[in-house]
Order: C-alpha cells, then structure tokens, then sequence
C-alpha cells in the first residue's frame, strides 16, 4: 500500500450534501433566451408593498453603488460551482430605495416570458443577495441573464431569476414557476429543500 500520496485537500465543507462540483457553468432555464438590441428599452420595475415603486434604467441601476462578491452556486439538479465572482447592487439597496413597507413577507420575481421565482424578504435582503450585472468579470453572456439576474448564494440556483424585470414585495407566499412544479417555496440546500415533498 501507498501512503506517500497527501490527503487531497477538498472545499467538501462548502459543498451542500448530495451535491457534486463541476468546473462548468451549464446552462438551464425554461424558455428562449430573450434579445436586447436596445438596452435603453429595457427596465426593472420595483413594486407590491412599497412607499415608492421604482421604475429603473439600465443606468440607473449603474448609478447605484456596486459590489463584487464572492459565492459557490448550488444547483438542484445536483451541480455545485465553486468561486464565482458577481458584480452588481445589493438587494436591500434597491429595497431600501423603494422603501419596502413593513407588511412585506415575501418577494416574486418577475423575468421575462412570464417567469417566476418566489423568495422569503429575509433571503431577498440577506447580506450577499445580489442584483447581478456581471459574472467573472465581465457582462452577463445572454444565456446566464443578461442584463441582469437576481443571485441568492445561500439559495439553490433556480431561485436566481436571470433576466429578470420585476421585483414584487408581498405579504403572503405564493409560489413561482419552478415552486408551482413540485420546487420547494424556501429552497435552502444546506437543508436540502429540493422539492416540496421535502
Ligand atoms: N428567467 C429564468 N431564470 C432562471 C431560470 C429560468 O428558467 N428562467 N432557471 C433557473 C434555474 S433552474 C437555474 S439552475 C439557474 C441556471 O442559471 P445558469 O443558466 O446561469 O447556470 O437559473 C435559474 N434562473
Ligand atoms: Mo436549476
């Protein structure tokens, strides 16, 4: 036997169970992948529970501070992405913008084509919860959500809307595209949310 080799040092502690890790970045959504041959066309409507909806440009979301971060992705389907590098606004800034009204439990999000995500306003708001303009530095290509993608780090992927156009504040739970199929409504994979019957 041979115990020359050195243990391999694993990330296995960052890695939710049941997960594997790929060095790839697959591509998985419902739908077409929409075309933006006019940015200045495009907008994200910030609205539901809120003191002040806000109707925002491509720009003005630039005009917001920005931040890079790290995080792994964790898809339910089973793949893990370690070290992904997202720019863009941190949720609770666009909230805070809007003034979210204490009555608001619960965010949709709306993407294009009528797509769906629900989240609880603590996953909304957490700390590293992004509005995502850019991955590895540099612009979303269009099949990862360009212009800009929701990226919830602590979440399985699917609720990372890309292409995302509205950000809904409710006060009751109610469940999005993948959630209305079987997907769980928190979706946590530390705790393995894959499906509701989980
Ligand atoms: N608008 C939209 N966003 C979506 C989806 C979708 O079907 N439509 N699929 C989700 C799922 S199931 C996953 S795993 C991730 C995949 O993101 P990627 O294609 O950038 O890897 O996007 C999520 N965001
Ligand atoms: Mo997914």
């Amino acid at each position: 036997m041979y115990f020359g080799k050195p243990r391999a040092h694993t990330d296995s502690e960052r890695v939710p169970p049941n997960q594997h890790v790929t060095k790839k970045f697959p591509v998985l959504h419902a739908g077409s992948v929409p075309e933006y041959p006019d940015l200045n066309r495009w907008n994200l409507q910030v609205y539901g529970l809120v003191d002040q909806p806000l109707l925002l440009s491509f720009s003005d979301l630039m005009n917001y501070p920005q931040t890079t971060l790290g995080n792994d992705i964790h898809c339910v389907t089973g793949w893990t992405r370690l070290d992904n590098e997202w720019s863009g606004i941190k949720t609770k800034i666009i909230a805070e913008a809007a003034g979210v009204n204490e009555r608001a439990r619960f965010v949709m999000l709306h993407a294009e084509e009528g797509w769906t995500a629900n989240v609880a306003i603590e996953d909304f708001l957490q700390d590293m919860s992004l509005l995502a303009h850019s991955h590895d530095g540099q612009a979303l290509t269009p099949e990862h959500g360009y212009p800009l993608r929701a990226v919830f780090p602590h979440l399985y992927f699917w609720k990372s809307a890309k292409w995302l156009r509205g950000i809904q504040f409710t006060e009751h739970n109610h469940p999005g595209f993948w959630e209305k199929n079987g997907y769980h409504m928190n979706g946590n994979p530390w705790e393995e949310e894959r499906f509701s019957w989980d």
